[in-house]
């Protein structure tokens, strides 16, 4: 499960996001905190987009970054011969292979799509680039004609194959099952890219590691097409769980928050109040019983470690369940000193103002120090 790689896609699905406008220079600023993050790839818009995507495509190429760079193109021989000049290290191919697609979108039949496959993957591999190649919407395309198509491109040696749950339709145990089967069908890696409309993305994801996947798709606070994919806070967040030993080796966490904050003031939104790791209450703690154990030990309610991303913990102290334990780590803090039977007195009286209004840690702190003060003033 651990040993994965990472496919980030903010440059290519993140474009694809009802915000998103990267100017050059934003996406190589993108490009740059992606690469120093250590993503294994970064994959662009196709160069047969948009003239200027064809352009910032070669810019980023040219930048020398750690990271392969891919470019993502639909399955035709046009689409290649222009992304084969950009200077990228590998495509990535996709076509749409469920009924509603062949049907409604591009009208093609599955021995057309496995003969152009087979094309753009053999011409492809003759400019010496990497190539992968992926069925769009596979969760709703029939099975039998799936796994016939990946044999097929496995056949003519594609680096990779993908599978994507393009309307986020799967569940972890579809997930599971589909990769499992595949992982007995081909010899090269799997690849996988999960949206996120029932929020299942980062369990896929999982669940498709689990079952051999090699590569996952990721976007930088999972934006993408409607409410986006599988977002790369939140795989860390996964993974870290899974294996801290590797994930943190191989990347670059503590710079999790600043290529967040990177991208959502690009694309002008806020991090959601509950993203894993760098919500802002992601690791606040807030009932008395949770503060006093994790005040003797973290691990007792946290099973990321704060530190590991460069972020820090909160005990919350100002509201109607707090306890004594948290209201006298909050009277170190502030520099007093009080004896426990003291810091139990005070303690109930900010429980009391809490419990007639929402409280603010300022409202607290003044009830701590006026507390202390009249300890000073009587003599205690
Ligand atoms: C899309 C394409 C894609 C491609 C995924 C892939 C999807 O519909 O915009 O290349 O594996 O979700 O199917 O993003
Ligand atoms: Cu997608």
């Amino acid at each position: 499960v651990s040993r994965f790689k990472i496919i980030e896609s903010t440059l290519r699905e993140g474009e694809q996001f009802a915000n998103a406008f990267f100017d050059t220079e934003m996406k190589i600023k993108i490009a740059k905190a992606l690469d120093d993050f250590g993503v294994d790839y970064i994959e662009l818009t196709s160069p047969a987009a948009s003239e200027q995507s064809r352009k910032d495509c070669e810019a980023i190429c040219k930048l020398g970054l750690k990271a392969k760079i891919l470019t993502h193109i639909r399955c035709t021989m046009d689409d290649a011969r222009i992304a084969v000049e950009t200077g990228v290290d590998g495509l990535d191919v996709v076509i749409g292979t469920s009924h509603l697609l062949r049907e409604y979108s591009h009208g093609k039949d599955m021995e057309y799509i496995t003969k152009s496959a087979i094309e753009v993957i053999n011409f492809i591999k003759s400019k010496g680039l990497e190539v992968r190649f992926s069925s769009e919407d596979s969760f709703r395309s029939d099975l039998v004609d799936l796994l016939s198509l990946y044999r097929a491109v496995d056949k003519v040696g594609v680096n990779r194959v993908g599978v994507a749950d393009t309307v986020g339709c799967a569940t972890p145990r579809q997930v599971y099952d589909l990769v499992r089967t595949l992982r007995g069908v081909v010899s090269c890696d799997i690849e996988i890219h999960l949206h996120d409309d029932t929020g299942c993305a980062i369990a896929n994801a999982y669940c498709a590691l689990e079952a051999g996947a090699t590569h996952i798709d990721t976007s930088v606070l999972g934006i993408g097409e409607r409410n986006g994919i599988t977002s790369l806070g939140g795989l860390m967040s996964r993974m870290i769980v899974a294996d801290r030993e590797y994930v943190t080796k191989k990347y670059k966490l503590h710079t999790l928050k600043d290529l967040e904050d990177l991208v959502a003031e690009a694309v002008q939104v806020n991090t959601p109040f509950n993203n894993p790791i760098t919500g802002f209450c992601a690791f606040t703690h807030k009932a008395g019983i949770h503060a006093k154990a994790i005040l003797n030990n973290p691990s007792t309610y946290e099973i990321i470690d704060p530190a590991d991303f460069g972020m820090t913990r909160y005990v919350h102290f100002a509201s109607r369940l707090t306890g004594w334990n948290a209201v006298k780590t909050r009277v170190g803090q502030l520099g007093l000193s009080m004896t426990d039977d003291q810091v139990k007195l005070v303690t109930q009286k900010i429980k009391a103002l809490a419990d007639v209004r929402p409280i603010a840690i300022d409202d607290a702190d003044s009830i701590i120090r006026t507390f202390h003060l009249s300890l000073a003033a009587t003599g205690n």
